[in-house]
């Protein structure tokens, strides 16, 4: 293990082996690291994405808005492979300037309109379909905080915990210990929350739950950075109450398996073009054909 302490230099240079995971694909400039068009397909959406939790929350609302019967939500859902520096690409970096997925094309549109933090594509969607964001104010006001919330939140536990606690190449008692006291403080904020409410921002259930279910829901399953034990997320009750009952909802069901490329493989639907797809268009179903 090395030293423990570091002592800053004057100025600060790009140390390219740093390790840990990502640190190949991490570096201290934007822009495209390569020529490359994305592909368009037949919808008026176009969702170029990956199947992580930021990714999730936008499958989720098309899923949700098609449920709900807005034809006009259609979705081609394109697989951006973030480990392989896709998100660099011209085409990619046009769309999102930040080089994140997921990143959204309005082809309906006239020119088509971009879209990228996963927050303001469900607020755009939210807005064009009239749907999962009151129009009254205080639950309007309540949904869009609970939203803002998870959007300055979720970046304590994912670059924060997660990667202190799972992906460093060296495991430090200082930042473990300051985001695990964070996030424990982050999921007391949602148990008191949905102790008095069905939902995040109160009876209706909104984009907000949306944004905050594949993060938070997720962290008390136990699953993500394998912390359930360390954060002993079984006391938050009330959230696991929500993460059931959010779970269980056929559009949250399909949602989270679109541009996923891990786990079962009945669980992976990695490009949706179709809804059809989900029947036909699985991990499972597309290595039995091969
Ligand atoms: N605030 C952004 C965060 C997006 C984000 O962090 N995306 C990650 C995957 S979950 C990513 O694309 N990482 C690739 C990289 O950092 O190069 C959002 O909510 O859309």
């Amino acid at each position: 293990m090395s030293d423990p302490t570091y002592t800053p230099p004057k100025v600060w240079t790009w140390d390219k082996e740093s390790g840990g995971r990502f640190a190949s694909i991490n570096r201290p400039i934007a822009g495209p690291t390569h020529e490359k068009e994305l592909p368009v397909g037949k919808h008026p959406f176009q969702l170029y994405s990956l199947g992580t939790p930021n990714g999730v929350k936008v499958t989720i609302m098309f899923e949700e808005l098609l449920a709900a019967g807005h034809a006009g939500a259609e979705y081609d859902a394109w697989l951006i492979n973030i480990g392989e520096g896709e998100q660099f690409s011209s085409g990619f970096v046009a769309v999102n300037p930040n080089s994140k997925i997921p990143a959204l094309m309005d082809h309906s549109t006239t020119p088509p309109t971009r879209i990228f933090e996963s927050g303001a594509m469900l607020i755009y969607l939210a807005e064009k379909f009239g749907a999962f964001l009151p129009t009254e104010n205080p639950q309007r006001a309540e949904t869009l905080s609970w939203l803002m919330w998870q959007m300055g939140s979720a970046p304590f536990l994912g670059g924060g915990f997660g990667h202190f606690y799972a992906y460093a190449p060296e495991k430090y008692e200082y930042p473990i210990n300051r985001y695990a006291m964070e996030v424990k403080r982050q999921l007391d904020v949602l148990d008191r929350q949905l102790k008095d409410n069905e939902y995040i921002a109160g009876a209706d259930y909104t984009i907000a739950d949306m944004a905050i279910w594949p993060w938070y829901g997720a962290l008390v399953t136990g699953a993500v950075y394998d912390a359930g034990e360390f954060l002993q997320v079984q006391d938050y009750k009330n959230v696991i109450r929500w993460m059931k009952q959010v779970g269980a909802r056929p559009a949250v069901e399909r949602g989270k398996m679109v541009n996923r490329t891990f786990g079962k493989p009945e669980s992976q639907l990695r490009e949706r073009h179709d809804a059809s797809d989900f029947d036909t268009r699985t991990q499972d179903k597309l290595e039995a054909q091969s």
